[in-house]
This record gives structure tokens, sequence and C-alpha cells, in this order.
């Protein structure tokens, strides 16, 4: 899937309502596109549109994510507008879209859904040229549609939109907004926060989002590798893992599947038997069932993301210095923009492939539950997901596990 052309177009919408302050090049560079030939796809991907969250309390959440991840308030819908049910903040960064959900009326269905998952994704919707092609292709592959194509009108315009269920009680809900203005979908007015940036901070913390993992449960990973590939016409990425992997250092496996130019990158995890209970399980249990467990945000300078993240007062996973001592390491990586005293003292990791290499590092997970997390990626031509330091990774994530009590 590397011939053909890329269509210029993806991940670059037209109108505002639409994230585009990030341009094509740049976009290949952060997140690693390859070329494409769109017209043939059953199921044309356009770009991530957003990533919905439903949390315990999403006006605290919303300067959470201005404070810690650097985001710009940009649109709210909410009681003062006429939705009674629940307030809704929309946050970028770059080409990112984060949606921030809390329940107002106790009657809300959101009150419901955080009482079993706590905080988490409910949605990873999509931005798509053509709503009705895409379900109708969708559904001819058994897919479960959640709400069936129809038009969304405000005073700036018109969105289609529909929804599919995925794993769990997660969905993709699908959105053509090609012909819509407004600062996010109808319901929704242009708000701007009150958070003022410290000084020196990064005019973004990061530029988008590079990948969605999801958890599902012991030996359905398979399952829905097929589902993306049937229903969405996702294709397989080379980097897994397999068996071997799993059982000599943590219990997961692992597989990726990406829209045609990988701008969409989804990969999906199940528990696998190993030494100690695994962390999937961990997720799984915590979390209710299956779910997104980590997104990645791409970043062109991971020292200055990690440094203004810290400051707010992220923790992120700590790497052994043994990592970084090994003398080993030099030869895997070769050559690097940062010295390796730069990567200990952040606790970055770093992996090469055959098309170049990748910085990358982990936060503890951010709510109360041991569920999601985050990443930071700041990729150089590796279009791979750090397959080199899963080992050292799932070894840290365990020191984790163990002090959370798990056996
Ligand atoms: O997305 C990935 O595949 C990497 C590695 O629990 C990874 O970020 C995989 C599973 C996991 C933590 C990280
Ligand atoms: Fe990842």
């Amino acid at each position: 899937h590397r011939e053909g052309t890329v269509t210029g177009t993806v991940n670059q919408p037209s109108r505002s309502g639409a994230i585009d302050d990030v341009t094509f090049d740049q976009m290949k560079q952060l997140v690693g596109l390859v070329d494409h030939d769109a017209t043939k796809d059953p199921f044309p991907v356009r770009a991530l549109d957003a990533v919905v969250f439903v949390v315990g309390n999403a006006t605290q959440s919303a300067v959470f994510y201005q404070a810690a991840f650097g985001m710009e308030l940009i649109a709210y819908s909410g009681p003062e507008n006429g939705n009674r049910d629940h307030k809704a903040y929309v946050l970028k960064s770059g080409s990112a879209r984060f949606v921030l959900k809390g329940a107002v009326e106790p009657t809300s269905e959101l009150v419901p859904h955080h009482a079993k998952h706590g905080d988490g994704v409910v949605d990873l919707a999509l931005e798509v040229s053509d709503v009705d092609k895409c379900v109708e292709h969708a559904r001819a592959q058994g897919a479960t549609v959640l709400e069936e194509p129809n038009d969304v009108a405000d005073e700036h315009g018109t969105i289609r939109r529909a929804a599919i269920a995925t794993y769990g009680e997660t969905r993709h809900t699908l959105i053509d907004r090609s012909g819509y203005s407004g600062p996010y979908l109808p319901g929704y007015v242009a708000k701007r926060g009150s958070f003022v940036k410290p000084e020196g901070a990064p005019k973004r913390v990061f530029q988008a989002v590079d990948h969605c993992v999801g958890n599902v449960e012991l030996g359905k990973m398979d399952e829905w590798v097929s589902f993306y590939n049937r229903v969405m016409g996702f294709v397989n990425m080379t980097e897994f893992v397999g068996d071997d992997i799993a059982t000599e250092y943590s219990a997961l496996m692992s597989k990726v599947v990406a829209n045609g130019n990988h701008r969409v990158k989804f990969p999906l995890n199940e528990p696998a038997l190993g030494k100690k209970r695994s962390q999937i399980d961990e997720y799984l249990d915590f979390y209710a069932g299956p779910g997104c467990q980590h997104i990645a945000l791409a970043t062109g300078d991971i020292v200055r993301s990690i440094t203004a993240m810290s400051a707010a007062g992220i923790e992120f996973i700590d790497v052994p210095d043994s990592y970084y001592d090994d003398p080993e390491l030099r030869e895997r990586i070769g050559n690097v923009r940062l010295p390796i005293e730069e990567l200990k003292k952040h606790n970055i990791l770093v992996d090469r492939d055959e098309d170049g290499y990748l910085l990358q590092i982990f936060t503890k997970p951010i709510g109360d539950r041991p569920t999601m997390f985050y990443e930071l990626i700041e990729r150089h031509g590796s279009l791979g997901f750090g397959i080199g330091n899963f080992k050292a990774l799932f070894e840290a994530i365990e020191r984790e596990q163990d002090l959370r009590g798990n056996l």
C-alpha cells in the first residue's frame, strides 16, 4: 500500500469547524503518512475528527487539558445554550480535537456510563467525505449501525452524520462537515478559556493524534482486526507483538490497523497468559470491559512537551537506568538527535527500524482508575510503535501494577 498518490485532501478539510492548523507535509512527518489512492477505498476516512470522552467533571477536566496538555478551548455546549443534559467542552491542539462531556441532569445517559467505566473515551469520531457510502459498506459487512445517516443543521450550515459500534461501549461517529462552518457541531457555541499559559510554555504541547489503542478481551483481537479490515477497509500494519514477546515479558498481544494513508491508526491489544496478571486484564477489570487504553500524541519536540506537562503535574512512567546504560542501546538506535544522557534524564524511550527512528514516553494513568494513559511520540521516519522498547516498557508498567497491588 505504498503505491499510488497522496491525495493531499486528507486532513485538509476545507472549512472551519474542521481542524486545519497543521499542513499535510507536517502531518506526514508527525504521524508517518504513506501514499494511498483513496478513490478505490470502500470506506474513505479523511481524518480523526475528535476523541470524545465522558468524564466525571467536564468543567474541571477542561482546565486540566488546558493546563497540562496545552490545549485551547474552542467550543462549548451546555445548559446556557439549550443543552440541559450535559456540559461538553471542545479543545484543540494543532490538528487534534478532544471533546469532554460530563452529566448535568441526574437522569442523563452519561451518569450510568460514567458510574460503570469511570473517565474514558466513548467515541473515536472520524471525518469522512461520504457518510452514506461508509454506512452502506459497514452495514453490508455486518457492522452495528448505532445512528442512521442524518443531517443536523444550525445557522452555520449542515453536517451529515452516523455512528457505528466498535469494541465495548465505544463508537465511531462518522461526520461529513464539508457543509459546515461553525466552531464544532450544531448545538455548540464558540468559547474561549480564561486559562493563561505559563511564561515560556510552548505554543502547543502536541500537534496531532498519532494513534488510539483499544484493549479487547482475551481471544478477541483477531476478530477486531478483521472488523476493521472488513467494515472500514483498514489495512494491517506490519508491527505486532506475538506470543513470544507476550509470554516472556508481559502478557499481551497486539496488532495494528490503519486507514489507507495511515492518518488514523488503531492498535488493538488483548491479554495473554504471562507470569503476572496482564496489564490488559487490569484495564478490562477497572474499565469494566473493552475500551480505549491509550492515545498517542505526536510532537515535534518531545523534551519541550515533557517539560511543559511535568511542570503542570503530569507523571510519566520511570524507565530504569539499565535501559540507558546498556551498551547495546547505542548500537540498536544509532544516531538520534538527543544525547543518551538527555533521554535518560526525561525517561524517553527510543526505537529504530528500516525507515528511521522514534522517541516515545508514557504517562501514568491520568484518572483514578488504572485505565487510560497517554503517550508522546516524536517520529523521525519510523512508522512503527516502538516494538524494541516493549520489554523495558512492559517491565516498567508491571512495576507500577505491583504498586497497585496487582499479583
Ligand atoms: O501503541 C503501542 O503499540 C505502543 C506500545 O499496554 C504499547 O505504544 C502497547 C501496549 C501497552 C503500552 C504500550
Ligand atoms: Fe502507543
